[in-house]
């Protein structure tokens, strides 16, 4: 199968640690595909109108893409333990997180893209703002749950968009005040399946 990837985003990271903790690295061909929101990927697009990553081509030409549908996609593909739970309601639970983590995601690099702009818009920056303090309090809530419950889609989306903050908004504290979902957040970085997966800005 052939992965659109790049070590910079955060949304591929989710598709890798997937792949690690399921065993499935070695049946993709993850090849380096440069996105930028301002700039569309016209080869890319023939493939996912979309022109976002992670993007993946299966090996009799179907396309899967959004990294919840192809986590999804590589969940079916082994016995082991599943990363989204087959039951409710910790199926339910696994794909909320999943859409929390997926959205803070989303928000974030909108974010940057923002203030990377001549003139940012103030409303904007203080929406994200709020939008983050009310995540991160709602994560710090949710915490001690997480860390009860078997690893799923919803782990890696929330652990994924906590290392993203690292990544691209180091100067800011966000464990400050938040110090169960940091804790937790710890102890995520420390799986096998994250530490071969950490980010890297090579722009
Ligand atoms: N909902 C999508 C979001 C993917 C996404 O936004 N990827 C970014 C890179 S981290 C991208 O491709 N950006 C290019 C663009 O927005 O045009 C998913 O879960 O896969």
């Amino acid at each position: 199968m052939k992965l659109h990837w790049s070590p910079r985003s955060p949304f591929v990271r989710k598709v890798m640690i997937a792949a690690h903790e399921l065993g499935l690295t070695k049946r993709l061909d993850c090849v380096r595909t440069v996105v930028a929101t301002t700039k569309p990927h016209l080869e890319l697009m023939q493939e996912n109108p979309l022109s976002k990553i992670p993007t993946l081509v299966l090996d009799d030409g179907t396309v899967i893409y959004d990294s919840a549908v192809i986590l999804e996609y590589l969940d079916q593909l082994h016995d082991g333990p599943k990363l989204i739970p087959a039951a409710l309601p910790e199926r339910m639970t696994a794909q909320r997180r999943q859409a929390l983590g997926d959205s803070f995601l989303d928000f974030l690099l909108l974010w940057r893209n923002e203030r990377e702009r001549d003139h940012p818009s103030q409303v904007h920056l203080a929406t994200y703002a709020a939008k983050r303090k009310a995540i991160l309090h709602a994560l710090d809530r949710e915490a001690g749950d997480l860390a009860a419950t078997p690893f799923s889609v919803g782990h890696i989306a929330i652990g994924c968009a906590l290392s993203y903050l690292d990544f691209r908004f180091a100067a800011e504290d966000w464990r400050g005040g938040h110090p169960h979902i940091a804790a937790w957040h710890a102890e995520f970085a420390a799986r096998p399946s994250v530490r071969a997966t950490e980010p890297v800005d090579d722009s």
